[in-house]
């Protein structure tokens, strides 16, 4: 787990630091400039913020509302130092999100044990997102979390006028693997298939199972023309891949529907209807081939 120490003496940072360190599975960093701690919790995958009160330039107020402020931040749980004689700052600062405070001069114990509860609490947050927003058996995105992220991507593209392409993808003839080698072969397919496009596609891509075993892709940046030399590609490396189950060795095939989204869907729902109707056409025209609308 990773931790920021943010504290402009130095030494009691070192100190806290030494203490925390104790528990297991910790990276913990200094900060004794508010500005750059602050800057690194936003920017960095950062598990909990321990944070002096008395900082000059950003106080440790300042920052838990800047964090706080965040909506992808805003989750990282904050400890805050502060003196028994702050009990104002310490209103203020659980009001604007702070999950627990830490008297000055520090109690090693109490200070092991505080953070120790945050991250265990951190965990639980991370593991219910990880439960929430993947497949279960395959690990890509599930079906809601893939909608949600398709959408904020349409946002964004129509910001910058970037252009953003959806792919449908569906294994051709999946009933008869489930009924020749039963349904446990069928899921190793389905992971398997999962993983052959998680390879293929660039990090910025997201893959989400739609459901039984249709999967849908957004390329960002990128343009039918690019997107059908990607689907042409994540068809032939599915038609020449081995499936190894505990049975059987299987070759499979997919069918791909796929579309630009363009200006007059009005939500990303019409652009992935489109690929859903471009993967209608692959399968009727004989499966196993790409289709664009
Ligand atoms: P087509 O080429 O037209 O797509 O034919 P198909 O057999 O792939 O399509 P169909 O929709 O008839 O069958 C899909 C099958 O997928 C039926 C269902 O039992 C199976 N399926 C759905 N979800 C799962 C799953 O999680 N695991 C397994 N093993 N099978 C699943
Ligand atoms: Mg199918
Ligand atoms: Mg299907």
């Amino acid at each position: 787990m990773n931790i920021a120490i943010i504290d402009d003496n130095a030494v009691n940072a070192k100190i806290n630091a030494a203490y925390i360190n104790k528990l297991d599975d910790i990276n913990s960093v200094i900060f004794t400039n508010p500005i750059e701690g602050l800057a690194y919790c936003l920017e960095k995958d950062v598990d909990m913020i321990l944070v002096d009160y008395k900082m000059p330039k950003v106080n440790g107020l300042e920052l838990v509302r800047l964090v706080k402020e965040n909506p992808e931040k805003s989750g990282v749980p904050i400890v805050m130092i502060t003196s028994d004689s702050e009990n104002d700052v310490r209103l203020a600062a659980l009001d604007a999100g702070a999950n627990d405070f830490l008297n000055k001069p520090v109690n090693e114990m109490e200070l092991i044990i505080r953070v120790r509860n945050m991250l265990s609490l951190r965990s639980y947050t991370l593991e219910l997102k990880r439960l929430a927003n993947f497949d279960a058996l395959t690990s890509v995105y599930n079906r809601r979390h893939y909608l949600e992220q398709a959408e904020k991507e349409m946002s964004r593209a129509r910001r910058y006028s970037s252009p953003l392409s959806v792919l449908m993808i569906d294994v051709d003839k999946f009933k008869q693997v489930n009924d020749t080698y039963g349904h446990a072969c069928g899921d190793t397919v389905l992971t398997e298939l999962a993983n052959i496009c998680l390879a293929e596609l660039r990090e910025v891509d997201f893959i989400g199972r739609l459901g039984g075993e249709e999967f849908s892709v957004c390329l960002t940046e990128t343009s039918l023309d690019r997107a059908s030399l990607v689907a042409e590609r994540l068809r032939k490396s599915i038609e020449s891949a081995t499936v190894n189950t505990e049975q059987e060795s299987l070759k499979i095939s997919v069918s791909i529907g796929l579309t630009e989204v363009s200006d007059c869907d009005q939500e990303f729902s019409n652009a992935l209807n489109r690929a859903d109707q471009a993967l209608y056409s692959a399968k009727e025209s004989g499966r196993n081939k790409i289709v664009s609308l």
